[in-house]
């Protein structure tokens, strides 16, 4: 079975991502029999708005790097650079000539993005579905772990993949949502109704995961709560502490309820520096390992292997697609 998935290195990746994706992909490498787990820095992803060239670099290293710190072992699967294989955005393209404008303006993703920037609204962000869709055809993935924002894009690249196959003869994999049990979605500190997002105006809204360990853990301390005062899982009335009774939970292990009966009587303060302490420890672990690794050289051996391997794969599917519709002279 192969799985693909990726993240933008539109930031330092947040607990939100973490806790939403990252540490599934390590789960699946270490759970999954006979799985081949392709991982990659959407890079291309990412320039769909205005990005700094430096601060976009320094993100793909970042991104890469902490990929390795949070336990991806490239004996187990295979971490890579997006836009270092070309394949994709060529797919792309021929994927393009196979999708409706239509289907991509109903895309709620690039409704909300789109309502955001106005007239300056780029055309990336309107085919970023048909790009995503080129990610997961391209490698024949089986399964996909998306959250539920990414589940629309996954819809239409079933319905591209299928429309290809009937137009031009089996040629794709159609692939399947691998939905995570614990893909809780975390939300803001400062707002419990808006995602944690990596970039977020409101860096108190988001924890990433190389911030200083102490102002992590004030973040925490200071994350809003609500005035009931009981440490409840109650998405409608207490959606704050819900919020960090998800964070508690997916770090710790420990369930719901017993994190309830731990907390039963005592106020958020306690709570909150319990919490404080175990992201900051979190934290410092993966900080450890990512610090290792960016001094050592191990980073590019990964990323070359890893380019290597996709590309391999990549290649002899791009083949396939122009013989079928025809492209070029053989
Ligand atoms: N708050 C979240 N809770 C759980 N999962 C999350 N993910 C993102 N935010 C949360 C999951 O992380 C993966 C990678 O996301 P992405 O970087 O490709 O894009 P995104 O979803 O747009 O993430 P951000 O942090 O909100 O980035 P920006 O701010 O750049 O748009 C996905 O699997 C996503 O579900």
């Amino acid at each position: 079975m192969r799985i693909i998935s990726g993240i933008q290195p539109t930031n330092v990746p947040t607990l939100g991502n973490y806790i939403g994706a990252m540490k599934n992909f390590v789960k699946i490498q270490n759970e999954f029999e006979d799985v081949d787990l392709l991982v990659f820095v959407a890079d291309l992803h990412s320039i769909t708005v205005e990005r700094d060239r430096a601060e976009l670099k320094k993100n793909i290293k970042t991104l890469a790097a902490l990929y390795l710190a949070i336990g991806l072992d490239p004996a187990k699967c295979h971490l890579f650079i997006q836009s270092e294989v070309p394949e994709h955005t060529e797919l792309s393209y021929v994927l393009e000539c196979n999708a409706y404008i239509g289907e991509m303006e109903r895309m709620i993703q690039f409704k909300e993005k789109s309502a955001k920037e106005g007239a300056s609204v780029r055309t990336g962000l309107l085919t970023y579905p048909i790009l995503m869709a080129a990610d997961i055809l391209l490698y024949d993935a089986d399964k996909v772990p998306v959250g539920e924002d990414q589940k629309q894009h996954l819809e239409i690249t079933k319905v591209i993949a299928e429309r290809f196959n009937n137009k031009y003869g089996d040629t794709f994999t159609i692939p399947e949502p691998y939905i995570l049990k614990s893909g809780a979605r975390i939300m803001s500190l400062q707002d419990p109704l808006k995602k944690m997002s990596k970039s977020d105006p409101n860096q108190k809204g988001y924890i990433t995961l190389l911030d200083n360990i102490d102002e992590a853990k004030n973040k925490i301390r200071r994350a809003v709560t609500d005035s009931i005062g009981v440490v409840k899982y109650d998405q409608e009335n207490q959606p704050a502490v819900t919020n960090l009774i998800n964070i508690y939970s997916n770090l710790t292990g420990e369930s719901i309820e017993s994190i309830e009966k731990k907390y039963e009587g005592l106020g958020y303060k306690e709570f909150k520096e319990d919490l404080a302490n175990i992201v900051g420890d979190e934290l410092t672990k993966i900080q450890t390992k990512y610090n290792e690794i960016i001094k050592s050289d191990i980073l590019n051996k990964v990323l070359d292997e890893g380019r290597d391997y996709a590309h391999y794969l990549a290649v002899k599917k791009i083949r396939k697609v122009h013989k079928r519709v025809g492209l070029g002279r053989e």
